[in-house]
């Protein structure tokens, strides 16, 4: 579709906030190349903490808040915090941008475009950090467990350092249909797929943004099942990972879009089930 000045009203768009920068844009190159002019923090790790969002209204102020906190009282002070939006139909969207004023949040907001894994990678090329963290909005993955995923990640010179579930100190407090498919469909995972990761599904990770641009995707992820190529490619380019525990919260506000979408336990066994088996066996 097309408006009165020729533009292709439904072509997918950007925009960038962060303090005073405010840039529009109709790619995610036209974006990095503003934003690359405006830091960069010599001789220092500088962590980008990219956040996914859609409908987060009654969580995406909290996370930011309690992720600030974290990673400051660690003595982690060179962040920012990329919150990737998909024109959601709540407060969100003002939320974000009333947090970049602070200029350690950037609010991306994309329009015409959804899905879980573009915004992750929309965000990761947008991020000004060598290292970057992955979590979801919800308080599902605790903003207090960054710290320690940064940590390892540097003080043991590792490319990747996921959190999971599935070690000694990890857990998942859920409902039980939620808890019980999530261990199953991880056992099913780990037996296809290789015992060296335990938590394939987790979702919250920590990586050197060169290392993970580099790697090659090759199927067309929109919800969780991103994480399996991700760990896949990443074990599989020879990266250097190592897990550590975490507990993983049932959100408590807003709704989960995954389940929304999929239709439970089977919409998910599908999704993650017909993933596993393409990077398993095809070449
Ligand atoms: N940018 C963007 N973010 C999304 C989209 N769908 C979900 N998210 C975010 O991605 C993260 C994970 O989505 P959830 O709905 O929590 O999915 P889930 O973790 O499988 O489901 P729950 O366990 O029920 O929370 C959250 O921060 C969501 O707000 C989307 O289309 N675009
Ligand atoms: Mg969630």
């Amino acid at each position: 579709m097309s408006n009165a000045t020729g533009k292709d009203t439904n072509a997918a768009r950007y925009a960038y906030k962060s303090g005073k920068v405010n840039i529009e844009a109709g790619s995610v190159a036209e974006l990095r190349q503003g934003i690359s002019r405006v830091a960069a923090v010599a001789n220092k790790h500088f962590v980008s903490v990219v956040v996914p969002t859609y409908n987060e209204e009654g969580n995406v102020g909290r996370l930011i808040g309690a992720l600030s906190l974290s990673l400051e009282s660690a003595g982690i002070n060179y962040f920012e915090i990329i919150v990737v939006d998909d024109d959601s139909r709540d407060e969100t969207p003002s939320i974000i941008d009333k947090s970049a004023a602070s200029g350690r949040v950037a609010a991306v907001h994309r329009y015409n475009i959804r899905g879980i894994f573009s915004a992750i990678m929309d965000g990761v090329k947008v991020a000004r950090g060598d290292l970057v963290v992955i979590m979801d909005a919800d308080a599902s993955h605790p903003p207090s467990k960054v710290p320690e995923l940064i940590k390892n990640l540097v003080d043991k010179n590792l490319d990747m350092v996921s959190a999971s579930r599935f070690m000694a100190g990890g857990g998942i407090e859920a409902p039980f249909l939620r808890k019980a498919a999530t261990v199953l469909f991880n056992s099913v995972i780990r037996f296809v797929m290789g015992h060296g990761i335990t938590d394939w599904t987790g979702g919250f990770h920590a990586i050197r943004r060169a290392k993970l641009l580099a790697l090659d995707f090759r199927y067309p992820s929109k919800w969780g099942e991103f994480d399996l190529e991700l760990l896949y490619r990443a074990m599989n380019a020879g990266f250097s990972i190592s897990e550590v525990p975490f507990v993983y919260n049932f959100r408590e506000e807003g709704k989960s879009k995954s389940a929304e979408r999929l239709g439970f336990l089977f919409g998910y066994a599908w999704l993650y089930g017909k993933r596993m088996l393409q990077l398993r066996f095809s070449k």
